[in-house]
């Protein structure tokens, strides 16, 4: 017997005993897809006009905030390698293809009424041309998290006249590459934004104004969301025909026991970590009991008023129903229980539970992932319940690991795992989902974990000046999911 063929049977031992699978199949109309963003892939920080992003600014700052010391200078290459990337796209057979644009190079100035970048538009142009030559479908994210400097410099997502400069740089997007751009992402996870960018400082441009900064952040998102969505259906659909959603993510809470305080823990938990990015947009304003819960906590702090801030009657007019499918992030779960100790204040403060995780769950490289494949489907069938079923495009869901990893039949099991709760999830809850996105094609640029945690379904060898990519075994099972519409793909 040769090596390879042990190699395969060895593999396809491994892969097939290690998780159960669901029979159905998926829709007929099922989209399948794969993500990347703007930071995270192409490098060519400064090539063609670009400014600086807020990821740039401080990483050139301050090395130190990643954890190998790097930044997206270079990264993937992707600048000047999309065309291969597309090539890999491609050959997995997918649907769609979800990529970012970055801001500051369409806009270096970034300012609402700032001049466009002619290198940086045709960069786009290129790749939508080619996506759709090869008859894969552009999904575009306008913001995932990459901030020009500029806006920053003013306030960034604190300062509500970004909503305009927003509001200018989306309708450039639509009239540049809307012709051919059906499917378009308002922004990638307000909750990591806003939490991680300007409590939590995990994030650029890492602020700590917990508890304030944060919701002030997400108020402004809202609004700029609710308003390019109505602006894009009164003056764009008509002719363009277009779809427009938001990608909301989700670790998904569960009680931590079944006693009727720690359900009402994980209720709680769905409220403050889901909710309230959800229900302005599906339901008009933020959750009651946020409202509530932080009003309180506000007034016994001292607070004039609730650091939550408040829509007008005219704004939840239009953040109410302003999606046309909803994206969700969703990777893992956490147990609930009331508890912890936080500053005050603080979003978790306010909140006020502790999360846990079961130790009979398998852990990812990622100190935050674990593979948890129902909490999916509990998800689901939340947002269902509800959201009066909306349709669900989960736009991103993916495995970490360290190394080259070739073999890494620990994200074939996680991403089986996952798509068969979504088949359950369709068939039997009713859940409308109508398609999936695995995170990522490429290794990539992982925020601050710089470039030590993978997640693509292609290794990308940084050490090369080449940036060589390298599919691993689960690009190719990927593959014949898509093809089959299946997961008995043995
Ligand atoms: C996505 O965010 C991003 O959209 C993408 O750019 C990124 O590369 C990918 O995931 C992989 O990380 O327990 O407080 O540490 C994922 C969002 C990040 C949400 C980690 C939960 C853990 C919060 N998740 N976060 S904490």
């Amino acid at each position: 017997m040769s090596m390879t063929v042990i190699h395969s049977i060895a593999f396809l031992f491994l892969t097939a005993v290690s998780c159960e699978v669901s029979n159905y199949s998926f829709p007929e109309n099922f989209q399948f897809g794969v993500a990347t963003a703007s930071y995270q892939i192409e490098g060519g920080w400064n090539e063609g006009g670009r400014s600086e992003s807020i990821w740039d600014y401080n990483l050139h700052q301050n090395p130190n905030l990643t954890d190998d010391k790097s930044n997206g200078d270079i990264a993937c290459d992707s600048y000047h390698k999309w065309k291969e990337d597309i090539e890999i796209v491609k050959n997995l057979g997918v649907d769609f293809y979800r990529l970012s644009i970055s801001w500051s190079r369409i806009l270096p100035s970034a300012l609402k009424g700032s001049e466009l970048s002619t290198e940086g538009v045709i960069y786009y142009n290129n790749i939508i041309d080619e996506l759709i030559a090869n008859n894969i479908v552009p999904y575009v994210t306008i913001f995932h998290w990459d901030t020009p400097q500029v806006l920053e410099f003013k306030g960034g997502w604190l300062n509500e006249t970004v909503i305009e400069d927003y509001i200018y740089y989306a309708r450039i997007l639509f009239e540049l590459y809307g012709d051919r751009v059906k499917h378009w992402i308002t922004f990638n996870e307000p909750h990591q934004i806003c939490e991680q960018g300007y409590a939590t400082a995990e994030k650029a441009p890492f602020k700590t104004l917990q508890g304030t900064g944060d919701y002030l952040c997400y108020h402004h998102v809202a609004i700029a969301h609710g308003k390019i969505y109505r602006i894009y259906e009164e003056e764009y659909k008509p002719t363009q025909k277009g779809q427009v959603g938001i990608t909301i993510d989700c670790v998904f809470g569960a009680p931590k026991t079944d006693t009727e305080e720690d359900k009402q823990a994980a209720i709680d938990y769905m409220e403050f970590q889901y909710g309230w990015f959800a229900h302005p947009i599906l339901s008009g304003n933020y959750p009651p009991l946020m409202i509530e819960k932080i009003g309180e906590l506000s007034r016994r702090e001292g607070f004039p008023k609730s650091r939550l801030p408040e829509f007008t009657q005219d704004e939840i007019k239009i953040i109410n129903g302003s999606f046309d499918f909803l994206g969700l992030n969703h990777y893992t779960t956490v147990l609930c229980s009331y508890g912890g100790n936080y500053p005050v204040p603080s979003h978790r403060n306010d909140l006020g539970t502790i999360d846990s995780i079961d130790p009979s769950w398998k852990p990812s490289a990622a100190d935050w992932l674990w593979e948890v494949p129902w909490g999916l489907r509990g998800l689901l069938v939340y947002i269902k319940d509800h959201y009066n079923n909306p349709p669900v495009l989960i736009t991103e869901n993916g495995w970490a690991n360290r190394g080259r990893y070739i073999h890494d039949v620990d994200r074939i099991n996680y991403m089986k795992g996952y798509l068969s709760e979504v088949l359950k999830a369709i068939y039997d809850d009713g859940c409308n989902v109508i398609g999936y996105t695995a995170w990522s094609l490429l290794d990539n640029f992982e925020w601050t974990y710089g470039y030590t945690m993978k997640f693509g379904l292609v290794y990308v060898d940084f050490e090369s000046e080449n940036r060589t990519r390298t599919p691993r075994d689960s690009y190719e099972i990927y593959k014949k999911i898509v093809a089959t519409k299946s997961l008995q793909i043995y």
